[in-house]
């Protein structure tokens, strides 16, 4: 297996718009990224993960740009993202830039020219369509309408947006399109960004024909489609292979299968990506399936393409709530899922916050919402003639604006992100979750965190290891060995409020041991010897090491 710098990287994801607000105006922004950089050095990433600053109008938080080569206005300017990048290469981290090229806004000069005329060169930029006896050219739904066209009563055609309707689908088919981003992409790679974080990259080809779809809730029909790989081939031979970078692609609907062919490091593509087997089919923590998703990735991508390993971002709940325990046990589950995330095979992502523990939200009215995903289901839902109540219900806990509201800083007003009035709420409970207090407190989950990534710097069996899990059926208990050279990790998680005794593997019981990292006190014995039995607390960790002396 190849060794490379990023297989061996953290990575955190930085918000920007929801990280630090340096002007008052109430969003964040790339100064202060700039002003707050020391915190995330201190934490000890590798490579910041930046969500999308480029000219936009917005309607999709920056998911929607107008303008590739400008930053917009909210974020900052281009030479704060110059002094920013500067800044963080000073202090030893990377950076990589969020690279949104399936769509762009409606607002994009090239839609504009695109949509003015049917003759206009650049009508093929785009995807337009004849409907079909007034209706659309067929039933696909998009990710945020309940159909993937919208008709533009001028030329009195349909465009293609896989997204909102703001956000029209550019036609990769077309190589003016290929070409004039991968020139886009030289150009931010010349300025010494150290890659990209690719969005839905792998719903650049569309169906042949695009025929309707059997079952059109079911939207897997945008993703994957033949020509996908073509195009990253090109994407990877006339930019990518060209600079010493890292690529993540954000690859929805892929099995380990499909997914290992967008980072078989023999084919050219990309480094590694993020699947979703987790995100989309798991809720709530369901930990026999989890399981299964993480063997199958492990044998299915280890040895020959790379993963990663997340459980929250700018689109999903906050972990510590989705999969942990954001009650009694709330520090407790955030360690332990950190120190699962961090010990399983592939690369970590951290998301703002996570690192002490932040929780989602539950805001009384849709009003206090912002996401367009979400206030565009409840309209649909609501129009459908369902309650409003209940559909509010419904989409809470899954809303993404569960993890959209502001860093918590510290326990002053707006837990200290904005001297003005924040963009969006701040979770309520900002008071007792904040920075401020997890760095005075040696015990807090922000330690836990840091020390997961000071031990990947030292221990290859991290990175390298293989894994095996130990524990098929006996959940709550999560136990899995990782081996590397002469060295096996033992990590012990219980996944549940209830106390758990588990007897240690045969093979290691009794060894002499060393608890690299746990979320409780263990006495000294069950420290340096594996006991026959591990009596595990509420959401216990811990991560044995054992070194074998050949
Ligand atoms: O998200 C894509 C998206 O919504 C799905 O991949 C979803 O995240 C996944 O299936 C898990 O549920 C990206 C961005 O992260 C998101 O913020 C944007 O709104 C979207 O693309 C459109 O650019």
């Amino acid at each position: 297996m190849k060794k490379t710098w990023w297989k061996e990287a953290v990575v955190y994801q930085v918000y920007w718009r929801s990280f630090y607000d340096s002007n008052g105006d109430g969003y964040g922004d790339l100064r202060g990224v700039l002003e707050k950089l020391d915190y995330i050095k201190k934490l000890g990433v590798d490579v910041i993960w930046l969500n999308p600053f480029y000219e936009s109008p917005d309607r999709d938080n920056g998911y929607d740009i107008s303008d590739y080569e400008a930053v917009m206005e909210k974020a900052g300017d281009l030479d704060t993202f110059k002094e920013l990048l500067e800044a963080i290469h000073d202090k030893g981290m990377k950076v990589i830039m969020d690279l949104v090229v399936n769509h762009t806004s409606d607002q994009h000069p090239w839609f504009l020219d695109s949509k003015s005329s049917k003759d206009h060169p650049k009508r093929d930029w785009y995807i337009w369509k004849e409907g079909k006896n007034d209706r659309p050219p067929n039933n696909w739904r998009s990710y945020f309408e309940p159909s993937t066209w919208t008709k533009d009563e001028e030329t009195e055609e349909y465009y293609f947006h896989s997204f909102a309707k703001e956000q029209p689908d550019l036609n990769w088919e077309n190589t003016d399109v290929r070409q004039e981003i991968f020139r886009m992409m030289r150009s931010w790679l010349d300025l010494g960004i150290d890659g990209f974080r690719m969005d839905v990259i792998n719903l650049l080809a569309k169906q042949e024909g695009f025929p309707d779809a059997d079952n059109p809730e079911q939207i897997s029909y945008l993703a994957d489609n033949p020509g996908i790989h073509d195009y990253l081939q090109e994407m990877n031979r006339e930019v990518l292979s060209q600079y010493d970078v890292m690529t993540v692609g954000e690859i929805p609907f892929v099995n380990p299968e499909t997914g290992l062919l967008y980072v078989h490091e023999d084919r050219d593509e990309l480094n590694t990506l993020f699947h979703f087997q987790v995100a989309d089919e798991m809720p709530v923590m369901d930990l026999p399936k989890y399981k299964e998703i993480q063997e199958s990735w492990y044998k299915g991508v280890f040895e020959k393409g790379w993963n990663s390993q997340f459980l929250n971002n700018h689109d999903h709940t906050r972990q510590v709530t989705r999969y942990g325990n954001d009650d009694q046990y709330r520090t407790e589950s955030a360690k332990l899922l950190g120190i699962m995330l961090h010990t399983l095979p592939g690369m970590p992502y951290i998301y703002q916050g996570e690192e002490i523990g932040m929780t989602g939200v539950r805001f009384d009215s849709i009003d206090d919402y912002n996401d367009i995903a979400m206030k565009n289901k409840y309209k649909e839902e609501v129009a459908k003639g369902r309650n409003p109540e209940e559909v509010f219900e419904d989409l809470l806990l899954l809303s993404r604006d569960n993890s959209r509201t502001p860093m918590q800083w510290n326990g002053k007003e707006h837990a200290g992100f904005t001297e003005g009035t924040p963009w969006m709420k701040v979770n309520p409970n900002y008071q007792e979750i904040n920075v401020e207090q997890a760095l005075d407190d040696q015990s807090s989950v922000f330690y836990t965190y840091q020390n997961l990534i000071e031990l990947r710097k030292e221990h290859p069996v991290m990175v390298y290891g293989d894994y095996e899990d130990l524990s098929k059926g006996k959940e709550p208990l999560y136990m899995y060995k990782r081996t590397y050279k002469n060295t096996t990790w033992l990590i012990a998680l219980n996944h549940s409020e209830q106390a758990l005794s588990v007897k240690s593997p045969k093979t290691l019981a009794g060894e002499a041991t060393r608890l690299v990292i746990g979320n409780y006190k263990v006495d000294a014995e069950a420290r340096s010897i594996l006991p026959e039995t591990l009596d595990l607390k509420p959401y216990e960790a811990r991560v044995y090491e054992f070194v074998s002396a050949d």
